[in-house]
């Protein structure tokens, strides 16, 4: 249960990588990130109680269809090879995902992405900035990122500044 519980929130945080990382996002004003915003039914930019509660019950139904989903023996628990599935699967949808990015960020459609592709799938960051991501990319300094590189690049937790209630790492 707990264990569900977890995948469903590491899905959650992933989601949020994925809609940061799209187009435009970086330009986009502080406030709720968009899964929460959708929540947000009166717009005031926080989530009062009965926005939680309904955030709440939509991460329940989720985490009760998610359980369905690959509970295979319907014991109504996740276990290994059940939760192993389900991260197969979840794998499965970034590499889709990612791939898909990279196809819109390659523009010439050539395969490998230059830096100036980059800046243009970038367009809210500054020149250092994008320079910074593509050498994170660009794991064998040939001056592109190759959909392999791309791939590579592990899920990071969205950028934000430490809280100083974090947990050490
Ligand atoms: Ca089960
Ligand atoms: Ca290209
Ligand atoms: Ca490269």
């Amino acid at each position: 249960m707990k264990l569900g519980m977890m995948l469903v929130t590491v899905t959650l945080g992933l989601s949020v990588i994925a809609a940061t990382a799209g187009p435009g996002a970086f330009g986009a004003k502080r406030g709720l990130p968009p899964q929460l915003a959708e929540f947000d039914t009166n717009k005031d930019g926080v989530l009062d109680k009965t926005e939680r509660e309904a955030l709440k019950a939509a991460m329940e139904a989720k985490h009760k269809a998610f359980i369905a989903k690959y509970d295979k023996n319907g014991d109504g628990v996740l276990d290994k090879t059940e939760l192993a599935a389900a991260k197969a699967d979840r794998e499965a949808a970034i590499k889709a995902e990612r791939t898909k990015r990279f196809v819109e960020i390659d523009a010439d459609g050539n395969g490998s992405v230059t830096l100036a592709e980059l800046t243009t799938a970038l367009k809210g960051l500054s020149a250092a900035r994008v320079q910074a991501v593509f050498n994170r990319l660009d794991a064998n300094h040939d001056k592109s990122i190759s959909l392999d590189e791309f791939l590579a690049e592990p899920p990071r937790p969205p950028v934000r500044p430490p809280h100083p209630g974090d947990p050490k790492r």
